[in-house]
């Protein structure tokens, strides 16, 4: 009897340690891939088991530490894992955790059976693919421990020592298996990100992560750490993604509740942007790909908004339903779900299937959403109204895009009537002058030189497309005439070899206006048009400032300085006479030609743009084409600042 019993316990191990085997065999199948992601997964597989301990109502704290030898350990404040036999392995239940596949999470009750990880298969995997894995159980005052050796058992559950009687919670210490993974070494960073996001998860949950590979300059060991913990849960994490944004208004919406089995909690603000920003959660895992319960919150969002603006007459009978995508413009959310039995689709399983999840987020946030509306009627309005701006704003750029489209799909493109086009066809050999002012266009039409200069006149000041939006951006006459020159169409259109003229050369005053009026220009094709100026196609004419006509000899001079050393050339005479152009329209077309236009003769300025200083570039058109007057002078003071690459 006693031999039989051996014999079918060593039959169940041997039935074990193939379970674990297959996992050496092959790991790819069980944790992803055996690259940096997979080794960081084998620390999440152990910490979701001590946050699901933790959304089970028993945990407030778990440490993480990358210890010096680049093992982990993780401890928590739980209930500690089971001890006691499980009757169907007939060992302790820590033991099968460690040893059976599958097994990890799947005993005793309460809370979400919630199993993490990218493949929720927990512990026992982590254990296959390390060196040594050691786990402590702290409780009534007994430390217990077990030992496995790439997930062998070696020696039975013992009791190693004493602690205090209060005392519960699981240690686990494990060393990733070297002959299975391509590296090792844990990136500080990799897991602080997704530390911090699961305790944004996990409202009340304080995770520590600590560092202890770290050496100060006289080699002295430091530990660095890093502590999450969020009373606010997924509202604090909507607050830390809008950080560097402009909030619209200063609520974060939260929703939370239980529908039919599902736990929801979503939260959510909206900012200045034009960007959605939505992550999505079931049981802490991540779902890049959305699912069920996405289609359920974005259903009663347009509902609801569309609804509120039908109500309140924010929306007119005859004015077109927002859609989705309107309403999202700019949305900071975490939908955050629990399901018993999350069901995963997709190539990569990061989609969730789950029907009632729909449902229960979609009734859910209607429900809570609508009555959120009524209660705080200046956010519903900032929103319906953000949302109908977007709307025309796609409206807009639609039939931009449909514009440029059929104009291309044609061969000779409706030109705009203002510009005088030059006759070579060969965009290299191009250039086209885009003139402030039609008495200045005059005379440079005059002056050009037919075959390769074509003019542009624009009236007075252009948009300022910092401060528009795009349907008036759009419809603006002098925007359109450009954007049909060039050939190149915009933003996802914009074709750069569709460009018509190698050279686009800004011609203005050479005063704060014209100044003034180049920056505007400058700022449309920045926002517009970009490559034209990291591809150096943009040019800035420079017209003379002084004339100085001496004997029937003229000399141009372009600065202050320059026109003192012509002085000192030319000797200071009473008949010297010095004319200080206030503007193009000053000279005739012989003397635009010579001193801005003639290739042979001019000063033309490239518009530079490093790749790297692109958000420095971005951050001073921003803040220069606003509403403050002065650092708008500055900024036209230093305009050449921006200027580099002289050409003559
Ligand atoms: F997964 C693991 F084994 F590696 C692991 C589990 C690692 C770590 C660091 C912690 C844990 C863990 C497991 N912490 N807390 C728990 N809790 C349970 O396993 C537990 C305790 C009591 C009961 C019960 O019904 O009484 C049920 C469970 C699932």
């Amino acid at each position: 009897m006693a031999e039989n019993m051996n014999e079918q316990y060593g039959a169940d191990q041997i039935q074990i340690l193939e379970g674990l085997e297959a996992v050496r065999k092959r790991p790819g199948m069980y944790i992803g891939s055996t690259s940096s992601r997979g080794l960081h997964h084998l620390v999440y597989e152990i910490v979701d088991n001590s946050v699901d301990e933790a959304l089970a109502g028993y945990c407030s704290e778990i440490e993480v530490t990358v210890n010096e030898d680049n093992s982990i350990t993780v401890i928590d404040n739980g209930r500690g894992i089971p001890i006691g036999i499980n009757h169907k392995a007939g060992k302790p239940a820590v033991e099968v955790v460690f040893t059976i596949l599958h097994a990890g999470g799947k005993f005793g009750g309460g809370g979400y059976k919630v199993s993490g990880g990218l493949h929720g298969v927990g512990a026992s995997v982590v254990n296959a693919l390390s060196e040594w894995l050691e786990v402590q159980i702290y409780n009534e005052g007994k430390i217990y421990k077990q030992r496995y050796e790439r997930g062998k058992v070696m020696y039975p559950l013992k009791v190693e020592g004493e602690c205090e009687e209060s005392k519960t919670g699981t240690r686990v210490d494990f060393m990733p298996d070297s002959t299975i993974f391509e590296t090792t070494e844990f990136e500080f960073d990799v897991l602080k990100n997704r530390l911090r996001e699961t305790a944004f998860l996990t409202k009340g949950l304080k995770i520590v992560l600590i560092d202890k590979r770290e050496k100060d300059e006289d080699g002295n060991k430091i530990e660095i750490s890093k502590t999450f913990h969020y009373e606010g849960g997924i509202k604090e994490f909507v607050t830390y993604l809008n950080k560097s944004k402009t909030p619209l208004y200063n609520d974060i919406l939260y929703f939370e509740g239980t529908k039919n089995k599902v736990y929801v909690e979503v939260a959510f603000q909206h900012n200045d942007g034009y960007t959605e920003n939505i992550a999505s959660f079931v049981n802490n895992i991540t779902t890049p790909e959305g699912g069920t319960h996405l289609v359920g919150f974005r259903n009663a969002l347009t509902k609801t908004f569309n609804d509120y603006a039908r109500t309140n007459k924010i929306l007119k009978d005859n004015d077109q339903n927002l859609t989705g995508e309107d309403i999202r413009e700019g949305l900071t959310a975490i939908i955050s779900i629990k399901v018993e039995e999350p069901q995963f689709e997709g190539q990569t399983k990061q989609k969730l299937g789950n029907s009632e999840a729909r449902g229960a987020v979609e009734s859910l946030v209607t429900e809570q959403l609508t009555y959120f509306l009524e209660q705080n009627p200046s956010v519903a309005r900032t929103i319906c109204e953000k949302s109908i701006l977007a709307q025309r704003a796609r409206d807009a750029a639609r039939k931009a895009r449909d514009l440029t489209r059929r104009k291309s799909s044609l061969d000779t493109m409706a030109l705009p009537g203002k510009l005088a086009d030059c006759s070579d066809r060969n965009p290299e050999n191009c250039e086209i002058f885009i003139v402030e002012g039609d008495s200045a266009g005059g005379s440079a039409k005059t002056a050009r030189s037919r075959a390769t200069q074509a003019i542009l006149p624009l009236r007075g000041k252009i948009l300022n497309v910092e401060k528009a939006r795009l349907d008036k951006i759009l419809g603006n006459e002098e925007i359109k005439s450009m954007i049909t020159a060039f050939g190149t169409g915009i933003y996802d259109d914009f074709d750069i070899s569709k460009l018509r003229y190698h050279k686009i050369i800004i011609m203005t005053d050479a005063d704060v206006d014209g100044a003034h009026i180049a920056t505007l220009m400058l700022t449309f094709l920045y926002r517009f048009m970009p490559e034209l100026i990291k591809q150096g196609y943009v040019y800035l004419a420079q017209p003379p400032l002084f004339k100085l006509e001496k004997n029937k000899k003229i000399w141009y001079a372009y600065s202050d300085d320059e026109l003192s050393g012509i002085i000192e050339e030319v000797g200071r005479d009473q008949n010297n006479k010095i004319q200080r152009y206030k503007g193009l329209g000053e000279m005739d077309a012989d003397q635009l030609w010579e001193t801005t236009m003639n290739p042979e003769s001019r000063i033309l300025l490239r518009v530079n743009m490093d790749e790297d200083s692109e958000s420095e570039l971005d951050l001073t058109f921003t803040t220069l084409m606003g509403d403050k007057v002065e650092p708008r002078r500055e900024f036209i003071e230093e305009n050449a600042k921006y200027v580099k690459n002289l050409d003559i």
